[in-house]
């Protein structure tokens, strides 16, 4: 694949080279103000890192390299008679800001498989060390880490490596983590719950269409399924957990199996990626506690009302930096109306959509009603028959290394330095109330 390498490389640096001017004219050119209130709250809305592969707007949703979802389904190249893009497409696509050809992404399925090879016996022994109760996400973080044995970066920062070729090495564990990751992700499933059937990789087949065959779920609509769900979940720029916390742990030089792992500890959190599996959780108890599979707008209002008033979260619903309809979400909804329209569980899915914004909206304190990327994913793989749910988070997260090794890799190319923005104390905020101190810097 030393095509892609090749122009990545010219792509970033002449990209370098902008930055490098646009620094030089407008360094010191102001890009926001960060409040007090945005301190103590998440710190959102502030501006405050730059991260290549995609851009998040609060009304239309997510943008990769300036491309909208349905525009990827559009333009990327597909599989053989399928109609899903190929998220080899979007890896091309974020690396080189350049929608690749047919060619270029068969190029990168061969490359993958074949970096996918030879995986150290010690990685899924580790993964056996753990007990099987561990969740999904424990056990494929364990796994990453596991291969961290196989880090160039790591060999070569320890032997004494020119900072200029950073981006080489970084670029090479991105591409061998990534193609080594359905392996790992489809063992813990195997082992959790298949009894450890063994199953050889098809190295015939695309990323996703493998990996649905390494999880023994070989029909035609799941690895279709799997090529989208693997390419809408893959990036949502820079600021949510996963995204930076994979930035901020790459930006002190730790490799790609450091950073990437430490971002999916944070993916594996309620309020983030595992909100995937609680939705589903969620539905299944509603229906348990209603008593029926097709629960009508009022039923669903009511149990909407309990977990309110219990104090919990609607999982599924609301953002950070969202304000309409996730396209995640609608993304998949269109998948659905194809291929399963009368499934009960993609109907009661459907029917929670129609009932829950109006509810949260009425509260006047979430800024944001509507459904997320996890409102719907759980619904089409229980249709396929993935009804594991604990294990959802883990199909997120092999496809958010896509975006995150990405901007990794460009990161690392632009010579980013290391991450450490100012914190300060509320002592310091209350001296600094009455006067008698500064905000430091
Ligand atoms: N149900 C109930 N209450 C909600 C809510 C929801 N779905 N979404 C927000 N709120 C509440 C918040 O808890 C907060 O309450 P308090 O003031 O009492 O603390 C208030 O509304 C204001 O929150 P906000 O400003 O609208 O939302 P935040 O930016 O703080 O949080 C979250 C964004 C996504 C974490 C939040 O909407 C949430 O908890 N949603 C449910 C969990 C979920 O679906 N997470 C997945 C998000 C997408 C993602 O990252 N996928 O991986």
């Amino acid at each position: 694949m030393e095509k892609l390498k090749s122009l990545f490389k010219s792509k970033a640096d002449a990209a370098a080279n902008e930055i490098k001017e646009i620094l030089k004219e407008h360094g010191q050119k102001k890009i926001g103000e960060v409040q007090l209130a945005q301190a103590y709250q998440g710190m959102r809305g502030i501006t405050g890192m730059v991260y290549e592969t995609s851009l998040l707007d609060a009304q239309e949703g997510i943008r990769f390299r300036g491309f909208s979802i349905p525009e990827l389904q559009a333009k990327l190249p597909k599989a053989p008679g399928g109609t899903e893009p190929l998220p080899e497409g979007l890896f091309y696509l974020m690396m080189t800001g350049e929608l690749p050809s047919a060619d270029d992404v068969n190029a990168l399925s061969r490359d993958w498989a074949e970096r996918a090879k030879n995986m150290p016996e010690h990685v899924f022994k580790t993964i056996d060390a753990l007990p099987l109760n561990a969740h999904p996400m424990t056990q494929f973080v364990t796994g990453v880490m596991a291969l961290q044995t196989e880090s160039i970066f790591s060999k070569k920062y320890a032997e004494g490596v020119n900072k200029k070729d950073y981006w080489s090495h970084t670029y090479e564990d991105s591409m061998n983590l990534i193609a080594r990751l359905p392996s790992i992700a489809a063992y813990v499933y195997r082992r959790k719950y298949r009894g450890g059937k063994s199953v050889a990789a098809d190295a015939s087949l695309d990323w996703a269409g493998n990996f649905a065959h390494l999880l023994s779920f070989d029909q035609e609509g799941f690895k279709e399924l799997m090529r989208l769900y693997l390419t809408i979940h893959a990036d949502h720029e820079g600021g949510n957990v996963s995204a930076h916390t994979t930035h901020l742990v790459g930006s002190a030089l730790s490799d790609a199996y450091l950073s990437f792992a430490a971002g999916m500890n944070g993916l594996a959190g309620p309020l983030h990626g595992l909100a995937n599996q609680e939705v589903i959780k969620w539905i299944i108890e509603m229906q348990r506690n209603l008593g029926t599979d097709t629960p009508t707008g009022e039923q669903i209002a009511g149990y909407v009302q309990k977990t309110l008033s219990e104090g919990k979260v609607v999982p599924g619903y609301g953002h950070a930096v969202l304000r309409k309809t996730d396209p995640r979400f609608t993304a998949q909804q269109e998948f659905a109306k194809k291929h399963m329209a009368s499934d009960k569980m993609v109907n009661s899915v459907w029917r929670i959509f129609e009932t829950v914004p109006p509810i949260l909206q009425s509260l006047g304190k979430i800024k944001n009603p509507w459904p997320n990327v996890d409102a719907h994913s759980g619904a089409l793989l229980l249709h396929y028959g993935m009804e594991e749910y604990e294990y959802y988070t883990v199909l997120f997260g092999v496809s958010r290394a896509l975006g995150v090794l990405a901007a990794l890799c460009w990161s690392r190319a632009l010579g980013f330095p290391i991450e450490r923005p100012k914190s300060v104390t509320t002592e310091n905020v209350k001296a600094w109330l009455k006067g008698e101190d500064q905000i430091w810097e």
